[in-house]
């Protein structure tokens, strides 16, 4: 049994900021009876995205693993999110029965009550509102101090792929794709609790771990060399597997989901839904995690996208629709499905949406097509670094002339305003290529005057700054300090200001390099993060994704305190650069990707920087397969069309 807690919550309702985010009961969401089938053959899971209501509920990996899920008619999923300080002030003065525990949105049930805690990091930033929902859950942060009673801690989503910070605190993590394996975990979870959960909580995660497709981290143990780094990571007994390998959906068509996507009861950061048309991207830019972590390309076809797109719309009532992947203008049957949308939804007000767009991807029929039933936004590029050089360094194959080319046919088919993304802090910049940001963004906006005869022409410079991210061949660089990432900024910002002809019409949007700091510490580093991450959270560390709640400072005092005389400091985790025999904290999980093909790849990118040589790597989409490990290892191959099929009109009903 496990009884609602919203009894003891609507009191508080009033008193605690926007409510609404707690009450659940959005369009398309489920109840399900907790008794759905015999005790020993049920099994719940709380899905959690580790961050606020508005951000998290419209998280596609979560809405597909909670309909998944709940389709099992012996499954039960309910969601659960962070909940702002103010309410967590209410739940830990809870009322006469106690504090009120961690609930979920749908039936307000404890997350205690589950068997499993299922966990969402697509960004790291989120660790510490894991550790307040663990400890508001009443569910012990160590995963060694966890009992039968309490559920499994198993994380997912991007950033489980170097879970080692937070290992501590996992009893579990899955690499890759969920959609498949919640079910697969279920399974064995059912099994377990059908046999009368024999051996205990220790026997399930066994059961787990010997799959080779759950990662238990206290079943593996990490010696440490001297000078700090890692000797070794070694399964500690028997019949586990030295490396746990990701998962990979190779047939999208099968898997439409969301079918049924949740609509919010409150303002949320997309107002809108989306439909993945294709994942993985093979494109090869060399600081994109999320390029080389979900390769190989697998495209969703042109009749399951029109599918997807108007059961969406009829089961929602949105007005939206994003086509999302991480390079959308890069499907091969991208003109067909826009022009297909378009057609069908023509007159309604029904409006599409990509996400931002390659450059060299980019054409205007697609971007007509997109706008023809709605308004015509602002435009967005990514040409990431401000040099060419630079460019070539990341493997961003994008050239200057490219990107006048295609703003210079924006421009003069009507569009005023173009967005363009940059990093700061890549590897062998220097405040030359950051300044040359401010040149393109000069000779952006010249040309935009000269051929639309306008001088309302726009052009915003977001920048962010560059995290060196596991998995990726920059993942032995060096992390660019935080203080000379502020200041080739500002040098930036200053030469953009002064100029007089063109300064007024650039935009100039940036965060400071602090918390960069802190997503490269928790993004690279081993098990020995977990006591910062701990101690951050206990000196009040919340929302750290939220510049209006992260403190630097507080991470910088906590991991001064935590390595103190052991050698190792931030700067080890962050500014340092590795050699190639270090063993790096995620060695034992397998993204498929050839370690030496990695290296060989952060090599050419230092040769291209000293000029030493030219090299290139194609996309494997179009040019022969380069070897970088991932399909031999993991028995995938790429899926693209052309199929030549088309989206045919809706039948009227
Ligand atoms: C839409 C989007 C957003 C939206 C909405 C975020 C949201 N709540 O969903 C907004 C604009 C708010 C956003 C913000 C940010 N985003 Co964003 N975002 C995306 C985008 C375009 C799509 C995400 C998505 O829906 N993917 C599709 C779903 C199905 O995939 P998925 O979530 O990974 O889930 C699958 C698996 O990972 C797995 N899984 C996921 N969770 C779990 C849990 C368990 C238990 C299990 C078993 C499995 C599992 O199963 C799912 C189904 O297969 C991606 C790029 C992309 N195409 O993936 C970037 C991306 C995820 N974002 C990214 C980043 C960096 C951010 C920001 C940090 C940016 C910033 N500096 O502010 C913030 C963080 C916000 C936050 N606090 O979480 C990066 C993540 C970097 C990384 N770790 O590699 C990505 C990959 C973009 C990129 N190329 O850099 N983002
Ligand atoms: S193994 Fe070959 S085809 Fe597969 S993703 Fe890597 S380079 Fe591309």
């Amino acid at each position: 049994m496990s009884t609602s807690v919203f009894p003891r919550l609507e009191p508080h309702l009033p008193s605690v900021s926007k409510p609404i985010q707690y009450v659940g009961g959005e369009l398309n969401s489920t109840v399900k009876d907790w008794d759905c089938a015999p005790e020993g053959e049920t099994v719940r899971w709380a899905l959690m995205y580790p961050d606020a209501y508005e951000v998290g509920l419209p998280n596609q990996g979560v809405q597909i693993l909670y309909e998944v899920l709940n389709e099992r008619d012996w499954i039960v999923a309910e969601r659960t999110y962070a909940v702002w300080p103010d309410m967590e002030a209410v739940l830990r003065r809870g009322d006469e029965q106690g504090p009120i525990p961690q609930f979920t949105v749908d039936g307000h049930r404890p997350v205690r009550d589950f068997d499993v805690l299922g966990l969402s990091f697509s960004t790291e930033l989120g660790y510490t509102n894991m550790l307040t929902a663990l400890d508001l859950a009443q569910i012990p942060l160590h995963a060694v101090d966890r009992t039968e009673a309490d559920p499994v801690v198993l994380a997912g989503g991007h950033a489980a792929f170097n879970p080692e910070p937070v290992a501590d605190f996992l009893d579990a993590a899955v690499l890759g794709d969920g959609e498949e394996v919640v079910l697969a975990i279920s399974e064995v979870v059912r099994e377990w609790k059908g046999e009368g959960r024999p051996g205990g909580r220790d026997e399930l995660l066994r059961r787990l771990a010997v799959t080779g497709n759950v990662y238990v981290p206290t079943f593996y143990d990490v010696a440490y060399a001297a000078d700090g780094t890692i000797e070794a990571v070694v399964p500690n007994r028997p019949g586990i597997p030295h490396r746990v390998r990701k998962h990979t959906l190779m047939d999208l068509d099968a898997w439409p989901y969301p079918r049924k996507p949740l609509v919010p009861l409150a303002e949320t950061v997309h107002e809108r839904f989306s439909v993945e048309i294709f994942r993985g991207c093979t494109r090869g830019c060399r600081f994109c995690q999320a390029g080389m972590i979900t390769r190989p390309v697998r495209e969703r076809s042109i009749e399951t996208i029109g599918d997807m797109v108007e059961n969406g719309i009829r089961s929602t009532g949105f007005e939206e629709v994003g086509l999302l992947s991480l390079s959308s203008a890069d499907h091969t049957e991208i003109g067909e499905v826009a022009k297909g949308l378009a057609d069908r939804y023509d007159g309604s007000n029904v409006s599409l949406s990509l996400p931002s767009t390659r450059v060299d991807a980019f054409n205007i029929t697609l971007a007509n097509e997109f706008s023809r039933n709605g308004r015509r936004s602002g435009l967005t590029f990514a040409p990431e670094g401000g040099s060419e050089r630079m460019r070539k360094v990341i493997n961003k194959m994008v050239t200057e002339e490219d990107l006048i080319r295609t703003v210079a046919a924006a421009y003069s088919h009507g569009w005023r305003q173009v967005k363009l993304y940059f990093m700061c802090g890549l590897p062998t910049e220097t405040d030359e290529d950051v300044l040359a940001i401010a040149d393109l963004a000069k000779r952006v906006i010249a040309k935009g005057r000269e051929v639309s005869g306008r001088n309302d022409i726009r052009c915003t410079v977001s920048i962010g700054g560059f995290v060196p991210k596991p998995h990726t061949p920059f993942q032995w660089a060096a992390q660019l300090d935080h203080e000379t990432t502020d200041e080739r900024l500002r040098k930036l910002r200053d030469t953009v200001r002064d100029d007089k002809r063109f300064g007024r019409a650039i935009g100039f949007r940036y965060h400071d390099g602090k918390p960069g700091t802190i997503e490269g510490l928790l993004s690279r580093g081993d098990r020995r993060v977990g006591a910062v991450i701990e101690e951050v959270w206990r000196d009040g560390g919340r929302f750290d994704g939220w510049s209006e709640h992260f403190s630097y400072e507080r991470w910088v005092t906590a991991a001064e305190r935590v390595f103190a005389g052991t050698g190792i400091d931030l700067a080890w985790f962050t500014t340092r650069e590795r050699e190639y025999d270090e063993v790096l904290p995620w060695d034992h999980l397998d993204s498929g990707l050839d370690k030496d093909w990695l290296w060989a790849d952060w090599e050419d990118a230092l040769a291209v920087a000293d000029g030493s040589a030219d090299v290139e790597v194609e996309d494997c989409r179009w040019t022969p397969c380069y070897d970088c490990g991932v399909c031999p290892e993991m028995g995938t191959e790429i899926q693209i069309g052309p199929t030549g099929r088309q989206l045919l009109p809706l039948s009227v009903v």
